[in-house]
C-alpha cells in the first residue's frame, strides 16, 4: 500500500547541511518523509538528480505599481512563471510607497493583483515618504498583517529618504518587529557626478557606472549600518555589488551587529564594460548598484564563502529592450540618467548561480542551497516553512541536472522581458522540474501552473530579526514620537 501521494525517489537530496541519496515522499502539500523504499501513489524517478528546496527570491519587482500609474510589464502570471521554469517556488516582492500618499492603499491594490501569483509569495513594503500618519499608524497595520519587512532607498528620485527619514523608518521597523532593507548608495553625490558627466556631454548608457562608482555604494552601506547600530534596529543590505561594501557588513557582523548582506547574479557575470557596447545595447545592462569587474566578482565568491554575503536573490526587474515603455521609455538617445535602471532574473538566478558557483568550484551545493532558499527564508521569516527539505515544510522542490549544459537565451526564461542580459552564456547544471506544494509545476521547461495557485505568506515574529539591546547610554530614542 502507498504511503505518500508521491515520491521522488533515488534523488541526491541536498539540503542546507547535508548531501545523501534519498526517496522524499510527499503528503498532500507537505513533506512527509525523506527515506528509503518509500511507497508513493505516484513516483518521479530522480536517480541522477539532485533535489533540493525550491529557491526562495527575496527580491524581486514584479507588477510594482508606477507612480505615473500602471505597474511594471512582468506580470504575477509571467513573473511566475519565469521563476517556475528557473526552480524558484517562493518569491518576495514589493509594495510600493507614492510620496505623499499611505501605504495602506497600495498595499491592497498589489495584494489584489498578486493573487494571480502562481508561486508562494510576500511584500516587502517600501517607505519613502516618513511622514506621521505613515510612521506611526499606517506601518503598524502593515507589519501585523505579515508585511514584516520595510524597505527604503537612500538614492533615486523620487523614492530615497535623507537620513532623518530613514532613522524613523528604523524606529518603526524596531517598534513593530520588523526586518529594514536599504538600497545603499549616495544620493546627492550620484546627482552631482551626474550633473557633471551631463554637462561634459558624457551620456551614453556606459556613464550611468561613471555616475555611481563603489566608493558611493560603500559610503551609503556604512551609514546605513552606523544608523542603524544607533537605533540598534536589524538590517539587510540589498544588492551588494562589489568586496568593498561587503567588508562594511563583515566588520558589522565582527561587532555584533545584526546585518545581512544579499548580492545577485548580475555582480557574478556582468560587468561595467557590458554598459559600452555600440549604440542603446548597453542598456540592457544598467541596474543599481553598477555591475563593476572580473576582480569585484570573484571577490564577491569569496565573502559567500566567508558567510559575509548570505542570500542571492534576483533583483528582478525587468524592462523590455526593444518596446516603448521599457528601457526606450524616453528614446534612444535619452542619457544614461534617464533610462530605467534594472535587468531581469528571476528564471536565470538558479542556473547562473549553480553555474558559475557550484559547477566552476567555489562553492558546494549545501551552500548554492542556503543561499538561494535557506538563507532567504530564514532572514525573512519563512523557515522552516520554506527552506529545506524536512517532514512537515512545504514540498516545495526543484529537480537538478547539475550536468546539463545549457546556452541561455531568452526564450528559455520565460519572463515577458524581450531580452536577458545573459543571452549566450554558457551554464552547466539546469532544472528538470519544479514541484510547489507537492503538485509537479514545470516539467522540462513546461510550466504546467494555474493562476492564483500562489499563496501569500504571512510573516509573523520570529527570533533572529530582534533587536540586540545593545543602545548608546542605554536610551532608546525609538519610543518616542519623533
Ligand atoms: N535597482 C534597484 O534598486 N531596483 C530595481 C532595479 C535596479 O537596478
Ligand atoms: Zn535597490
Ligand atoms: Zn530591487
Amino acid at each position: 500500500m502507498a504511503d505518500y501521494d508521491l515520491v521522488i525517489a533515488g534523488g541526491t537530496v541536498v539540503t542546507p547541511a547535508d548531501m545523501f541519496v534519498a526517496d522524499v515522499g510527499i503528503i498532500g502539500d507537505k513533506i512527509g518523509a525523506v527515506g528509503f523504499g518509500l511507497r508513493g501513489r505516484r513516483s518521479i524517478d530522480a536517480h541522477g538528480l539532485l533535489v533540493m528546496p525550491g529557491g526562495v527570491d527575496s527580491h524581486c519587482h514584479i507588477e510594482q505599481l508606477q507612480s505615473g500609474g500602471g505597474a511594471d510589464e512582468e506580470s504575477w502570471v509571467t513573473g511566475s512563471t519565469s521563476a517556475l521554469a528557473g526552480g524558484t517556488t517562493t518569491v518576495i516582492t514589493f509594495s510600493t510607497q507614492f510620496k505623499g500618499h499611505g501605504i495602506l492603499e497600495p498595499l491592497a491594490e498589489y495584494r489584489r493583483r498578486a493573487a494571480k501569483a502562481m508561486v508562494d509569495y510576500s511584500f516587502h513594503q517600501i517607505i519613502t515618504d516618513a511622514s506621521d500618519e505613515v510612521i506611526f499608524n499606517e506601518v503598524p497595520q502593515v507589519v501585523a498583517s505579515g508585511v514584516r519587512s520595510l524597505k527604503v532607498f537612500l538614492t533615486y528620485d523620487p523614492l530615497h529618504l535623507d537620513d532623518r527619514q530613514f532613522l524613523r523608518v528604523l524606529a518603526a521597523a524596531r517598534r513593530t518587529g520588523a526586518l529594514v532593507t536599504v538600497h545603499c548608495e549616495n544620493y546627492e553625490a550620484i546627482k552631482w557626478r551626474t550633473a557633471a558627466l551631463l554637462a561634459d556631454g558624457r551620456t551614453e548608457p556606459k556613464y550611468h557606472a561613471w555616475s555611481r562608482p563603489s566608493v558611493l555604494e560603500r559610503e551609503a552601506a556604512h551609514r546605513a549600518i552606523a544608523l542603524a547600530e544607533m537605533v540598534d534596529q536589524p538590517i539587510q543590505i540589498f544588492h551588494v555589488s562589489c568586496p568593498e561594501v561587503a567588508e562594511e557588513i563583515a566588520r558589522a557582523k565582527a561587532r555584533g551587529l545584526k546585518v545581512w548582506g544579499e548580492t545577485c547574479p548580475q555582480y557574478f557575470v556582468l560587468s561595467a564594460q557590458d554598459m559600452d557596447r555600440p549604440g542603446f545595447e548597453g542598456a540592457k545592462f544598467m541596474c543599481s548598484p553598477a555591475p563593476r569587474d572580473a576582480a569585484a566578482s570573484e571577490g564577491l565568491w569569496k565573502l559567500v564563502r566567508d558567510n559575509v554575503l548570505d542570500i542571492v536573490s534576483s533583483d528582478h526587474s525587468g524592462w523590455s529592450y526593444e518596446t516603448p515603455v521599457g528601457k526606450r521609455l524616453h528614446g534612444v538617445d535619452a542619457p544614461f540618467s534617464d533610462i530605467p535602471n534594472g535587468v531581469p532574473g528571476l528564471g536565470s538566478r538558479l542556473p547562473i548561480v549553480f553555474s558559475e558557483g557550484v559547477s566552476k568550484g567555489r562553492i558546494e551545493p549545501c551552500a548554492f542551497v542556503r543561499l538561494i532558499a535557506t538563507n532567504p527564508a530564514k532572514l525573512f521569516g519563512l523557515y522552516p516553512r520554506k527552506g529545506t527539505i524536512a517532514p512537515g515544510t512545504d514540498a516545495d522542490l526543484v529537480l537538478w541536472d547539475a550536468n546539463k549544459r545549457v546556452t541561455i537565451t531568452n526564450r528559455l526564461l520565460q519572463h515577458v522581458i524581450d531580452y536577458t542580459p545573459y543571452e549566450g552564456l554558457d551554464v552547466t547544471g539546469w532544472p528538470v522540474s519544479t514541484i510547489r506544494r507537492g503538485a509537479v509545476v514545470m516539467q522540462d521547461g513546461q510550466v504546467q501552473a494555474e493562476p492564483g495557485t500562489g499563496e501569500f505568506l504571512a510573516r509573523g515574529p520570529y527570533d533572529l530579526i530582534r533587536p540586540t539591546g545593545n543602545l548608546p547610554f542605554g536610551f532608546d530614542a525609538s519610543a518616542f514620537q519623533v
